[in-house]
């Protein structure tokens, strides 16, 4: 593979001497500059977001992050941080849509997008404190090979996500990733002991190892939880690991509607302190899964489908199933139900559930709307949702499912062109009155950018821009993601 044509002066380590510095920096296989090699990284996995980097730099150590950030700062480089490109708001992939969209750099070249900083091979996975659960990994380790490390030794990741394979540790701290065991084990900042981070002028903030319990001064790490790659570069994570659940029972149930579904899961969650995960479907996604997998309905068709996932360290399935059978059996709103305890049986469960993202994106580029509703309106909202997004756009096609647990709804809508952004706004817009949350768990991104003032004051917004100010000056961390630069060039 060629680099750029010789004519070029972008992408050309001859003439650009970023570029030539990052290069002595990672070597020449790890700057990528040839069009084909970038392109993986330039589109997030929505397809909806896309932009042009100036080359793509992967370091293999902290002190290279430190060093390719010390050179991208000299040069006045925009960066875009990456881990396993599973974000949905376009806060993974570089912004610039054309060579010549940015400014002239400091060189009086003019730069041709950002440069893009993947961390994938920062993925070392340090030694396992069995004792105590604690594990030290490297930002581009993924979820997978973390739990996998760690569960021969008893213990597991208190998040796991349907992304798991190429979802990276730094990216789930960056947007503070919640998943299905949001439930039980809170989201991803809760899972983060102490982490280490560069700074876009290359200082090293270092919590690793850290220590249980730790007052002296700001916690950082809860800083960059959710900061989505704009304060600073996580570089290493000390995982708090939860005790391993060796055995689960699923079930599928089938119910009239939402307010019965809120109605048994409060129950579920006074009775059964086993209860992992309470995910809600609906008929038409779940009938979209079975076209695209070629499945069945497990379960007689139901207007609502909730999963439920238990499990307890120290119990078995069996046990645990028979105290979820014992509530199901005596709730009269339950039409169908499909249980399994056994690891198999769980994940042909599961799939149903796991497989609308994918489903979706088989047939088009979705609008991917992430909220959290409070649960006293949650029961109205599909309906009041599909009526907002239908009065705009009547042929849209509206999928809806989430995390009931946490009110945490996905409203994904097909058939929108990829940068209209009418109905995501009135379904926002909407959202924000009820009391809602924009991002329950995705991020604000660039999707959602503009929508901010929606949920956040001017003093939470003005706060939030003088923490970007004195940690990146430049605003050249993933610049234009979840705040508007001050100058508005990006
Ligand atoms: C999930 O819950 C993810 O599976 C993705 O958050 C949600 O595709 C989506 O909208
Ligand atoms: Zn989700």
């Amino acid at each position: 593979m060629t680099n750029a044509p010789a004519s070029d002066p972008f992408g050309d380590p001859g003439r650009d001497p970023l570029l030539a510095a990052l290069r002595s920096v990672v070597g020449p296989t790890h700057l990528l500059t040839d069009p084909d090699l970038r392109a993986p990284y330039e589109t997030d996995w929505t397809r909806r977001f896309h932009g042009h980097a100036r080359c793509v730099v992967r370091p293999g150590t902290t002190a290279e992050v430190v060093a390719v950030l010390q050179h991208c700062t000299e040069h006045g480089a925009d960066i875009v941080t990456q881990g396993g490109n599973t974000g949905l708001v376009g806060a993974g992939v570089p912004r610039s849509s054309s060579r010549n969209s940015s400014r002239s750099g400091s060189q009086g070249i003019a730069q041709a997008g950002e440069v893009l900083l993947s961390l994938a091979r920062l993925d070392h996975i340090g030694p396992i404190d069995t004792d105590h659960g604690e594990v030290t990994v490297g930002a581009g380790a993924t979820l997978a090979a973390v739990r996998a490390a760690v569960t021969p030794h008893g213990w597991d990741v208190g998040v796991d996500l349907a992304s798991r394979d190429s979802a990276t540790i730094g990216g789930m701290v960056a947007t503070n990733a919640g998943g299905a065991h949001l439930l039980r084990y809170g989201p991803m900042v809760g899972q983060v002991l102490g982490l280490e981070a560069v700074r876009v002028d290359g200082a090293v903030i270092s919590r690793v190892p850290a220590l249980r319990k730790d007052n002296s001064g700001y916690r950082v790490a809860g800083l960059l939880a959710g900061s989505e790659g704009t304060l600073a570069v996580i570089t290493q994570v000390q995982l708090a690991l939860v005790p391993l659940i060796a055995e689960r029972c699923v079930a599928l149930v089938g119910l009239d509607d939402l307010r019965d579904a809120l109605r048994l899961l409060g129950r579920l969650r006074r009775e059964l302190p086993s209860l992992l995960a309470a995910e809600v479907c609906f008929a038409d996604g779940i009938d979209l899964v079975c076209a695209y997998a070629g499945l069945s309905w497990p379960i007689q068709r139901s207007p609502v489908v909730l999963l439920l996932e238990c499990g307890d360290a120290s119990r078995s399935a069996a046990q645990v199933l028979d105290e979820l059978g014992m509530i199901l059996d005596t709730a009269s709103a339950v039409r169908a139900s499909a249980v399994a305890n056994d690891a198999a049986g769980a994940e042909r469960l599961w799939q149903y559930r796991d497989r609308h993202t994918e489903a979706i994106s088989s047939l088009g580029i979705p609008h991917k709307l992430d909220v959290t509703i409070p649960f006293d309106a949650l029961a109205a909202f599909p309906d009041q949702v599909q009526a907002t997004i239908r009065a705009i756009a009547p042929d849209a096609r509206v999928v809806l499912f989430g995390h009931l647990g946490d009110g945490n709804l996905h409203v994904n809508i097909l058939g929108l062109a990829p940068d209209d952004d009418t109905v995501d706004e009135a379904v926002l817009r909407f959202v924000a009155e009820l009391g809602g949350s924009i991002s329950a768990e995705h991020g604000i991104g660039v999707a959602k950018r503009e929508f901010l003032t929606l949920v956040r004051t001017p003093d939470e917004l003005d706060t939030m821009r003088a923490l970007k100010t004195a940690l990146d000056p430049g605003w050249r961390l993933n610049p234009g993601v979840l705040l508007t630069p001050p100058d508005s060039r990006r």
